[in-house]
């Protein structure tokens, strides 16, 4: 009677956690989690961590393909979307210089997929973290920003298998 109620205990922990995210997302080298819950870039990072995961990173044009399809396949899509992804910098004066926080190779050496004119870092000199951005208005779908860190947002996870 004693393990049936701790059985249920787990039971109820592991599918309250997993309801954070969506399903997993399995690709060659990594499986991808898109959160159901919104968290400011750093907290998103935290998050990630603490399941061993680290916040999605984009090395390849097939990279940001199967991260793209499954956004396509799981979130309804708005005329205008923000999700947090893995790429961050502290230097205004250089927006040019975001880094993976998996690994800290800066972005500009591999593959880019910036919305045109970014990163611009923000009208105000504000925005250091890097999301998947559409602006239906502006034609803009799912293609890499830099943001306000502090605004709660969707998130990807990943977790990369060797
Ligand atoms: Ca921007």
């Amino acid at each position: 009677m004693k393990i049936h109620f701790l059985v249920v205990l787990f039971l109820s922990y592991v599918s309250f956690s997993l309801a954070d995210f969506h399903d997993k997302q399995e690709f060659k080298g990594k499986d991808i989690y898109i959160s159901r819950i919104k968290k400011n870039w750093f907290d998103a990072l935290d998050y990630c961590r603490k399941k061993k995961y680290t916040l999605l990173t984009i090395k390849s044009s097939e990279e940001n393909a199967n991260a793209l399809a499954s956004i396509e396949k799981l979130m309804e899509k708005k005329d205008e979307d923000h999700i947090w992804i893995g790429g961050f910098q502290f230097r205004p004066d250089k927006p040019k210089a975001y880094r993976w926080v998996s690994d800290l190779k800066k972005i500009v050496d591999v593959f880019t997929d910036w919305a045109p004119g970014e990163p611009n870092h923000g009208r105000n000199i504000n925005e250091f973290c890097m999301e998947f951005f559409t602006k239906k208005s502006a034609n803009i779908d799912m293609k890499w920003n830099d943001h306000v860190c502090s605004n709660e947002q969707y998130f990807i996870c990943e977790k990369r298998k060797n």
